[in-house]
């Protein structure tokens, strides 16, 4: 049976043949990209809310359904674009970005970028059914990018990882926790960079961290910086499922790096950046990422396969 995977056995994450899955002539309004999406599944249907850019720069978020994870179409009008009055307007004025779907508990939460002359923070909306959405607050001061929420309380409290940005120390994974999702911090590095290593000059959050009974799978970028330019990859680390902030381990090797035409030219050449993965009840695990800040893809792998890519060999987290 001819499944559309390539199947290539070496592979982590195998490449679904009918990439790039969505690009910006999928979009029934105008738009420069489509990229860097969240992607969960709700009543039987797959929801990715993407990224685009206008032709001005700045970005908004669109919608488009699945049936099968594979094949999408995008809703006529953009799922949410930055405040224009209010109390949210000031601080998305720029654009908002990167989209995290987290499921947690009895909603869906919202997590994505707000930019504006103030500089980038987390913004976090709620929603049910992805018709009614309710933006909630910013859960972040600037600088920081790639806020990913647990699927529900862990001890009592909610526990996310992010990324702030900041040049005095190198840009790492850190986990938080909220008693009620607005006020977070006893913030604690986890993962940082490791240098000349495929993920030296950055890391960051990717896709919410899945659940399994070995711990939490943390799937992440990392960029390496070289001469003509930066190079995203993505790679997958276990903390434990008690207390995340202890990290079980990092893969030394990354799971997936630019390697297709749409993912080493485009916008930003050289990147795969995951903002989803959905879990299927078999295991297996559909991977997303948004390829050269230009175009949505997808692969697939699963548990099994991650967990024994963190256990192989395993690097420093700090
Ligand atoms: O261009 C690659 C990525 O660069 C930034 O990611 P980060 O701050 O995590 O390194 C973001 O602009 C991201 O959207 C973009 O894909």
């Amino acid at each position: 049976m001819n499944t559309g995977i390539d199947t290539n056995l070496d592979e982590i994450v195998q490449r679904y043949q009918g990439n790039p899955i969505l690009t910006k002539q999928n979009v029934p309004y105008p738009v420069a990209t489509v990229h860097n999406a969240g992607v969960v599944k709700y009543k039987n249907k797959y929801i990715m809310l993407f990224r685009s850019h206008l032709a001005n720069g700045r970005s908004i978020i669109g919608r488009a359904d699945s049936k099968d994870g594979f094949n999408f179409n995008v809703s006529p009008e953009p799922f949410m674009t930055p405040e224009t009055s209010g109390d949210f307007a000031k601080y998305e004025n720029f654009g908002i970005e990167d989209m995290r779907i987290c499921p947690c508990e009895d909603q869906f939460l919202l997590c994505y970028s707000a930019y504006s002359r103030h500089g980038v923070r987390i913004g976090l909306a709620t929603t049910k059914d992805f018709i009614e959405v309710q933006r909630l607050a910013f859960i972040s001061q600037a600088d920081m990018r790639n806020v990913v929420i647990f699927p529900h309380r862990i001890n009592g409290q909610y526990v996310r990882f992010d990324r702030p940005h900041t040049e005095s120390v190198d840009w790492s994974i850190w986990v938080s926790y909220s008693p009620d999702l607005i006020h977070w911090g006893q913030s604690q590095r986890v993962i940082q960079p490791l240098q000349y290593h495929w993920d030296e000059m950055k890391v960051g959050p990717g896709a919410p961290p899945i659940k399994t009974q070995q711990g939490w799978l943390n799937i992440y970028h990392g960029v390496f910086n070289t001469m003509s330019g930066a190079v995203y990859r993505l790679g997958v680390a276990l903390h434990d499922l008690e207390d995340p902030s202890q990290v079980i381990a990092v893969a030394d090797d990354w799971i997936l790096q630019p390697e297709a035409p749409h993912e080493i030219t485009g916008y930003v050449p050289n990147v795969v950046f995951s903002c989803a993965a959905v879990v299927e009840p078999d295991g297996t695990i559909k991977l997303y990422w948004g390829a050269a800040d230009s175009v949505m893809c997808v692969g697939t792998t699963s548990i099994r396969k991650l967990l024994d890519h963190c256990s192989n060999r395993s690097r420093p987290a700090l």
